[in-house]
């Protein structure tokens, strides 16, 4: 075993950072062989991204070629990918990686992107990253995207519209919805500690704490909004896509900055989610479409999104709640023999047959081997890897599907499958002081933030 900082000796580090990463991160030379064959796919991955699509955002495993997603790359898998590299101890492929995006990482261009996905993806890298290294140079460039992204909060809300071009901060897209208002004080908040530019944080937390004033008088928020006029548009109330990792931040926010008032919005909020969402049925506990003013049922479907809830349970200490649905996700998983993008739960049927190698059902599982150390997890990530491994690897890396039951691959490695998938299937088999879950927040792309502030 050593210390994470021994890697990070060659680097500059600060001596704050040395302290808190004793604490919380801790390499393993030896991590056990079923960790050794889940690092043996993320290098396999890696390694195809580096030869087809080396300096683009993403690897297109069928064709072998790439994609960048505004024309121009951002380094968005290596970016992503870079902190599960150093968690990994995949040390020379770390320092490559590394020198290659501050070497050639510039957000100095006239590109209209994305501020949630920009956030959770490049922030939230970029300064996990920074402080598993204590290489100043990504901190440099998070501060400069966290720059370039402000704009996007001048609504007459405050709630970010959508996009935002990043040379000259022109944004678009008023109507938005939970998840992207919602997801950005744990990035932009880290940002200000690190910085002491207190900016970021009032403005991703104004953000968050407009859009919980708008929650009806059942304590629910719906589908989309308008950040200009603050008028709901779909009243329809879920944990899905769209709303998700809204209610991990709240959560995420108080423990990792210890803000009260996210304390209190995250705690009138899941009580909310328990009482008019949450539906056990014949098939197990899920979690339901009801309409916000009035709970009424609107739909029972469970998607593949969904499945990042047990975690956050596990996280907040509510472990049954959290089995319960874990074993719900997973017979979702084991029914088709790799999970669907979304079922109805009551005729346990296909409504969506895409799975583009998402991440939760297997975050989940990691929160719950560490905070119960129950077997069960660390059996359901076999059943996940053999799945990837037979169904979604390829000659060249490893492919999304396109359909679950004809197993018809789709030509897309999405950047969180090295940043999120393999990493909290690499976390249920590493050593269990890898990673002290009570010491450190995930952001919802996975980068484990620390309070080295
Ligand atoms: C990731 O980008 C993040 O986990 C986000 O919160 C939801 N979608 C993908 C993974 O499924």
């Amino acid at each position: 075993m050593r210390w994470i900082l021994c890697f990070a000796l060659v680097l500059t580090f600060s001596s704050a950072a040395l302290r808190c990463s004793a604490q919380a991160i801790h390499l393993s030379d030896n991590p056990g062989p079923m960790a050794r064959q889940v690092r043996g796919e993320f290098l396999y991955a890696w390694n195809a991204y580096k030869q087809y699509a080396w300096g683009h955002d993403e690897l297109k495993p069928l064709s072998k070629s790439f994609k960048d997603w505004y024309g121009t790359s951002l380094y968005m898998t290596p970016v992503d990918a870079l902190d599960t590299l150093v968690l990994m101890g995949l040390n020379d492929e770390a320092d490559k990686a590394r020198e290659a995006i501050t070497k050639n990482l510039s957000f100095d261009q006239d590109i209209e992107v994305k501020n949630f996905e920009i956030t959770i993806r490049l922030l939230g890298g970029l300064l996990s990253s920074y402080q598993l290294t204590g290489d100043k140079k990504l901190l440099a460039l998070a501060d400069d995207l966290g720059t370039r992204l402000l704009p996007a909060f001048n609504s007459p809300t405050g709630m970010p519209y959508m996009f935002v071009n990043l040379k000259t901060g022109k944004t678009r897209g008023a109507e938005s919805n939970p998840a992207e208002i919602g997801t950005l004080l744990l990035e932009f908040g880290t940002l200000s500690k690190l910085t002491g530019k207190p900016v970021y944080y009032d403005k991703a937390k104004r953000a968050l704490t407009e859009l919980y004033n708008r929650r009806s008088k059942i304590g629910l928020v719906g589908s989309t909004i308008n950040v200009e006029t603050g008028a709901w548009i779909d009243p329809t109330s879920h944990i899905s896509g769209g709303i998700d990792s809204y209610y991990e931040y709240l959560l995420k926010s108080w423990l990792l900055f210890g803000d009260k008032d996210c304390e209190k919005m995250w705690k009138t909020s899941v009580q909310a989610i328990h009482k008019y969402l949450a539906d056990s049925t014949k098939n197990g506990l899920w979690y339901a479409q009801v309409d916000m003013n009035t709970g009424k049922k609107i739909s029972t479907h469970f998607g593949a999104l969904d499945a990042f809830f047990p975690a956050v349970l596990a996280r907040a200490g509510e472990l049954e709640s959290a089995r319960r649905l874990e074993e719900s996700a997973y017979k979702m998983w084991t029914t088709f023999g790799i999970e669907p993008e979304e079922i109805d739960y009551k005729t346990m049927k296909i409504a969506s047959p895409g799975y583009p190698l998402r991440p939760e059902i297997i975050e989940s599982a990691y929160y719950l081997s560490f905070y119960t150390k129950d077997a069960r997890y660390t059996e359901m990530g076999s059943t996940f890897l053999l799945s990837l491994v037979r169904f979604c690897k390829t000659d060249s890396g490893y492919a999304a599907l396109k359909n679950v039951e004809t197993r018809e691959k789709n030509d897309s490695m999405e950047s969180f499958f090295l940043a999120e998938t393999l990493k909290y299937l690499y976390l249920i088999y590493a050593p269990r002081e890898t990673l002290d879950l009570n010491k450190v927040v995930f952001n919802t792309e996975a980068h484990p933030l620390r309070k080295t502030w």
